[in-house]
């Protein structure tokens, strides 16, 4: 029997709507979903690696119990029964002793984090957590505080855009299908794009401008850029005069900061900076400013993405063809959204353990921040924080610094490990509990925001091959076994979709046809007139007084960053298009295409030191050395050394990636408490490694 199935592809967190084909309970084939015209039938090189992570053996096969010691790879293979009494066993006794506040969980987010959300509430903890203090948390904040939007507040029409400015967003390879070809097709348009970065990327090869930065330093870059648009009134004074406040107390504190001063800091000459400021002059408001995505690497880019957001104000792109475009949502359509799973169960009165929206305002509650939850447990304060839930997420790799991680989260009394596969945290863990792949289960329904809002679905292609389960069940029947399901207790998957259906006109059959439903005929199209901002003003406030009043300046003043010592290097890191962080290197066909990873370090600086291509080196941060091989690129500033994120697995299971380069994670240290107190990001480019030639250097 042949069949083919309408699903959303979860071999990373971008979730593209695809279309599986099925035969006699085989997946045979998988291409994106030609009903999504702006997908049609593009896959990535990961998507398509489905096929192989599906019918890998090298990943949990079944519920685990550690028996030795933690990280020891120790296990023995249990039943879901014997694996849910553990973990009941041992959350009773700290529910006793604790409260259920002591326990804590953080997940990947994104669409299905509802679940999980509700999971907790239904329990009675606060303490929900998502990875994004080592994401986009940043550029959220900087969104949130310019116009009360937050980062997704906007979505980029790269494809009507003239001129596309990325500041290290690496688009064709960190990338999200939909969006890479939307760019390619600006890119095909003739669309300028400006790209800055320390290191030539795929993408600096699709741009008409590279600015090779000095790392670090992009604060500086548009300080100068913003003051010359101030100065020259280069920008869009119609739009900024209706809808912006504090433009005059930002041109004052831009003043000492012009083109040639950011070119000393830069490296960027003042004559280029002049002139990108008159091309986007001309081709605004079809401008588009990334504000960043994992833009949160230095102490200072929580202030360099407030101003990429004041940039694209001044560029009077939003709710413009080519520029910033406001998702919309089921109620823009006039329809009813989906019901919240955690609508229905009370609320939690404990606060956080991490602080957010109590100690510290200036972080959105919602997420958390995970590296201060780290905090609560190590030290016990505010309260004792004991058992953790790791769902679909691998802080040891994602937080810097894992032997620091390691030593707190030996003080919990359970760590769970909710995976598909074995990662560095679930191999530290007490219990592994193996989700179904993405092939294998249903999710809960989602909301897709866009110019036709609407739901999708995913659902799974074929029965579950090994002793797995799909996440909704392994969350109800937890909260059930712990008595805690009185407003959270689901039997099937048909009953979730009910639910979350019920206050809309849409049915489960019409997902059917195509997986979504659009709730519109036609797109909703851009409304400038419409436009609202989330401040208090209901402007964007380039003075941002809920930011000062939390003790934090709209503009912070220049700081250079500082230089590496002699003989060392700035770590920098990244993603090719063909992995998923570190949980594709194990992948039986993606491994094979990227085997391990390398150290890139610039030619000139390479020689000085006896270093040559493909030789071994031996990098050092403290007590912390590895060693990999050298990559000589004149492709990178000479103050960095760059490497691929993902790599240096030590699981002994995962075969093909055991061993296999060195992870940029491990030298990180100290990083694990050292965040830009205003954005709540990591500062994991604030890392320096020492690199010399190896000593018994092995040819490859
Ligand atoms: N294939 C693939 N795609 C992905 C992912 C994946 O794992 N694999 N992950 C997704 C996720 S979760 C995210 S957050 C995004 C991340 O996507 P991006 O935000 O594009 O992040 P990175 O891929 O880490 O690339 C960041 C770039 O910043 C550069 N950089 C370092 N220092 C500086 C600096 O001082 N200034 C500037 N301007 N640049 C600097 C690095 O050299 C690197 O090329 O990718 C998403 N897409
Ligand atoms: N040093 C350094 N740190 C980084 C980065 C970096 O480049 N360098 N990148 C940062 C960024 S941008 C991000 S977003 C984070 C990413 O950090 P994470 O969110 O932790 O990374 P992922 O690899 O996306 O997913 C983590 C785990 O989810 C599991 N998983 C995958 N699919 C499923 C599923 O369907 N169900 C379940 N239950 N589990 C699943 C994977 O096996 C993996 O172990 O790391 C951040 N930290
Ligand atoms: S970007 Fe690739 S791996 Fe990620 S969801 Fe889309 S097709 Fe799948
Ligand atoms: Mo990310």
């Amino acid at each position: 029997m042949k069949k083919s199935v309408y699903t959303i592809c979860g071999m990373c967190a971008v979730r593209c709507p695809i279309k599986v084909d099925v035969e006699d309970g085989k997946v045979t084939w998988i291409e994106g979903n030609s009903h999504d015209a702006a997908m049609g039938t593009s896959l990535c090189a990961k998507g398509g690696a489905s096929f192989p992570f599906l019918y890998d053996k090298e990943r949990p096969l079944s519920p685990m119990i550690r028996t030795g010691e933690r990280g020891s790879g120790q296990w023995r293979n249990v039943s879901w029964e014997e694996a849910y009494s553990y973990i009941t066993d041992k959350l009773k006794g700290i529910i006793d002793k604790h409260g259920a506040k002591a326990i804590m969980l953080s997940d990947r987010g994104g669409p299905y984090n509802d679940l999980r959300k509700a999971f907790m509430k239904a329990i009675g903890s606060p303490n929900y957590h998502n990875h994004d203090c080592s994401c986009g948390a940043n550029a959220n904040h900087a969104a949130k505080s310019v116009d009360g939007l937050g980062r997704k507040g906007f979505n980029y029409d790269f494809k009507n855009a003239k001129h596309i400015v990325l500041f290290g967003r690496n688009i064709t390879e960190s990338l999200k299908v939909k969006e890479a070809k939307s760019f390619m097709s600006a890119v095909k348009n003739g669309a300028h794009v400006t790209y800055v970065d320390p290191r030539v990327t795929n993408t600096a090869a699709r741009a008409t401008r590279y600015w090779r930065i000095k790392p670090g330093t992009d604060y500086a870059l548009l300080l100068g850029i913003t003051n010359y648009i101030v100065n020259n009134k280069l920008y869009d004074e119609e739009f900024v005069g209706k809808w912006v406040t504090g433009l005059q107390e930002m041109q004052e504190f831009l003043a000492p900061y012009t083109p040639e001063w950011a070119e000393k800091e830069t490296s960027i000459p003042a004559d280029e900076i002049k002139a990108f400021c008159q091309e986007v002059n001309n081709d605004r408001p079809k401008v588009i400013f990334h504000i960043g995505w994992l833009y949160a690497r230095y102490r200072d880019t929580f202030y360099a993405s407030r101003m990429l957001c004041i940039l694209n104000a001044l560029m009077g792109n939003m709710e413009q063809p080519g520029g910033l475009i406001l998702p919309k949502g089921p109620k823009d359509a006039g329809a009813k959204g989906l019901k919240s799973l955690a609508a229905n169960v009370p609320g939690v009165s404990d606060p956080r353990c991490d602080g957010c929206g109590v100690v510290h305002k200036q972080y959105e509650a919602g997420p958390g921040m995970l590296h201060l939850a780290y905090q609560a447990i190590d030290t016990g304060s505010p309260y004792p924080v004991k058992a953790y839930f790791v769902h679909r997420h691998n802080p040891l790799i994602a937080l810097p610094d894992p032997e620091e991680q390691k030593r707190i989260l030996n003080k919990l009394d359970l760590l769970v490990a909710v995976d598909v596969n074995y990662c560095e945290t679930s191999w530290f863990a007490d219990v592994i509990l193996p989700e179904s792949t993405y092939l294998e289960r249903d999710s809960i329904l989602n909301t897709d925001k866009g110019p036709k809002p609407g739901f999708s679905m995913r659902r799974k292609c074929i029965e579950p091959i090994n002793d797995t389960k799909p996440g909704w069940q392994i969350y109800t029947e937890l909260a059930a076994r712990l008595g805690k399901d009185a407003n959270f207790s689901y039997k099937s998957i048909e009953e979730i979709w009910k639910y979350q259906l019920q206050d809309t006109d849409v049915s489960i059959e019409d997902f059917e046809a195509k997986g979504f439903v659009k709730l519109c005929d036609q797109p909703i199209g851009c409304n400038p007139e419409g436009l609202k901002f989330g401040t208090e003003s209901g402007k964007i406030e380039f003075i941002s007084p809920k930011l000062e009043k939390m003790g934090f300046p709209s503009f912070k003043p220049y700081e250079a960053p500082i230089d590496p010592p002699s003989g060392s290097f700035r770590l920098l890191f990244g993603r090719k298009g063909y992995q998923t962080h570190g949980q594709s290197t194990n992948n039986p066909v993606l491994s094979e295409l990227l085997g391990t990873n390398k150290l890139w370090i610039n030619t000139a600086s390479a020689k000085k030191m006896g270093i040559k291509d493909g030789s071994m080196v031996t990098i050092a941060n403290g007590d912390t050395t590895g060693t990999i091989e050298a990559k000589l690129t004149d492709f990178i500033h000479p103050e960095a050394v760059f490497m691929l994120h993902g790599f240096g697995k030590n699981i002994p299971l995962l075969t093909r990636a055991y061993g296999k380069g060195l992870a940029d994670q491990a030298f990180m240290k100290g990083k694990l408490t050292d965040y830009d107190k205003a954005g709540g990001g990591n500062n994991l480019c604030e890392s320096f490694v020492t690199v010399k030639p190896a000593v018994e250097e092995k040819k490859r």
